[in-house]
Formats: C-alpha cells, sequence, structure tokens
C-alpha cells in the first residue's frame, strides 16, 4: 500500500515546487521592473539621440553641464555630428555606429551632418542644475 503515499509526496513536491516557481516569477518580473525603470531613468535625462530617416530624433536637447550625449545612426547611410562652430566633430557613422560627447561648458551648440547638411540639431547646455 504505497501508493497513498507516493500520491501524497508527490503532492507536497507539486506544492512546494509551484511555491518557488511563483517566486521566481515574481522575482523575475521585480528585476524587469528594475531594469525598466533604470532604463527609463537613463532615456528621461535624455542623452542619447537616435538618427533615422535622415534626422536627429530630439533636434533640440537640453542637458545640464557635463553630460554625456551619444549618437547613434540607425540609417543606412552614414552620417556626422558636428558642431556648426567646431566645438565637437564625428567621424562618419556608419550603421548602428555610436559616438559620444561630454558638454563641459554651457552654451548652445548647433550641430549638423556635413553629409547631409539639412540634418539639424542643438544641445543646449545648462549650468548648474
Ligand atoms: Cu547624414
Amino acid at each position: 500500500m504505497e501508493l497513498p503515499q507516493d500520491v501524497a509526496a508527490l503532492a507536497v513536491r507539486r506544492h512546494f515546487v509551484g511555491r518557488f516557481r511563483r517566486h521566481a516569477v515574481a522575482l523575475g518580473a521585480a528585476a524587469l521592473l528594475l531594469v525598466a525603470s533604470v532604463g527609463a531613468a537613463a532615456e528621461s535625462a535624455g542623452t542619447r539621440v537616435e538618427i533615422k530617416a535622415h534626422g536627429f530624433d530630439v533636434p533640440e536637447l537640453t542637458v545640464p553641464v557635463g553630460t554625456t550625449v551619444t549618437w547613434i545612426n540607425h540609417d543606412d547611410d552614414p552620417h556626422t555630428v558636428t558642431s556648426t562652430d567646431n566645438a565637437f566633430r564625428s567621424p562618419g557613422l556608419d550603421t548602428d555606429e555610436t559616438w559620444a560627447f561630454t558638454f563641459t561648458r554651457p552654451g548652445t551648440y548647433p550641430y549638423y551632418c556635413t553629409l547631409h547638411p539639412l540634418m539639424t540639431g542643438t544641445v543646449i547646455v545648462r549650468s548648474g542644475s
């Protein structure tokens, strides 16, 4: 007569495995939320400009001094990020390439793509917070 015991053992095991799985799922969801919120914070800090369809997706970006802004080119064509007053100048960025610049002085920094001069953007750097 071992069957009832086995069934009971199986039920107990299922119970604990079920609990463990639920905990694992909850932990996984919490970790995802954490990653998502950190990502959202980074996005809202506005330190990334996506280049797509021959345009800068944030044409005017305002950041505090000391911010590093990263551009990423999603187009098949190469683009540059070139300051109109030579404050910075990226090399040609191929598809999926990134380029970053740290703004250490307050000011207004207009820029464009030397290969497609109609592509323009501006970074406004504020002093303090
Ligand atoms: Cu371009």
